[in-house]
């Protein structure tokens, strides 16, 4: 499946749990487009959709690995991916470490990744087709007290858990800052932690981002409304070479994977 195609169908599946993402286009960039920094899937380490799983639609298509994160309290550990057309959007995949879990905690998403026949996550359409598996409001709060990824994870699925506006590419803004403050002018509720604006011009990357909106999700037996997904802005700076820094920082990341906590 071509790139585009995978993008599109991760966008059109975000919009429907985060009916602020269109209301925050118009805001930064009424008439203009807006590029899309990178992308974030959220998975577990089980080889049946561990991230060699998630990644494989995006290394068809010309991606490759290019930077190894960890989040040890989170436990957690991260890649992102590249593609040499730098209009792409960079990915990044997550993957909880089960076996430093509690039993329990690896019972339920067992249970869970059981549900997924063998061959199912090797399809391209994997990475939008939200749940592949039926979880019960009880499985989900006892996930979501040991950690609130596995909670999130095992609610939602596979889809981009945020979308990204590359700030570099605004025509109407230049900083962060200017950013966060027309989106709070308008009541958008940004991520707090680690400071509103995360990582540095010196670290060669800023970051805010949106706490998550709320939808509402089916559970096997019955619905409730919990956080879904939210918006990231991001503004990359260039090296002493002049590169744009293209990695992340692993401090401000662990910081923007709160964003989906509750609020
Ligand atoms: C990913 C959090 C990290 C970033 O830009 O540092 C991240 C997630 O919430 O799954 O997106
Ligand atoms: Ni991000």
């Amino acid at each position: 499946m071509p790139a585009t195609l995978i993008f599109d169908n991760l966008w059109r599946q975000f919009l429907q749990v985060t009916p602020s993402a269109e209301r925050i286009h118009e805001l930064l960039a009424a008439n203009s487009t807006i590029v899309n920094d990178h992308i974030a899937l959220r998975t577990f380490n089980h080889p049946k959709v561990n991230i060699d799983v998630i990644a494989r639609p995006f290394l068809k298509v010309g991606y490759t690995s290019c930077g190894h994160y960890e989040f040890k309290t989170k436990k957690l550990v991260a890649q992102h991916f590249e593609h040499p057309d730098p209009l792409l959007p960079k990915v990044f995949i997550s993957e909880l470490l089960l076996e430093q879990c509690s039993l329990s905690l690896q019972h339920i998403a067992n249970g869970l990744i059981e549900q997924v026949a063998a061959d199912t996550p090797l399809r391209d359409d994997f990475v939008f087709s939200g749940t592949p598996w039926k979880v019960d409001q009880a499985g989900y709060y006892a996930l979501l007290e040991e950690s609130e990824y596995a909670g999130w994870l095992a609610a939602w699925g596979y889809r981009a858990n945020h979308f990204t506006v590359s700030v570099n590419h605004l025509d109407n803004f230049e900083r962060l800052e200017d950013v966060n403050r027309a989106l709070m002018a308008q009541g958008f509720v940004l991520n707090l932690g680690g400071g509103r604006i995360k990582g540095t011009p010196e670290e060669l990357l800023e970051q805010s981002s949106t706490m998550a909106d709320t939808a509402f999700c089916e559970f096997s037996d019955g619905v409730l409304e919990i956080p879904s997904c939210f918006y990231e802005f991001a503004r990359r700076y260039a090296d002493q070479q002049g590169e744009i820094y293209t990695g992340f920082i692993a401090a401000s990341a662990d910081k923007i994977f709160e964003s989906t906590h509750k609020n």
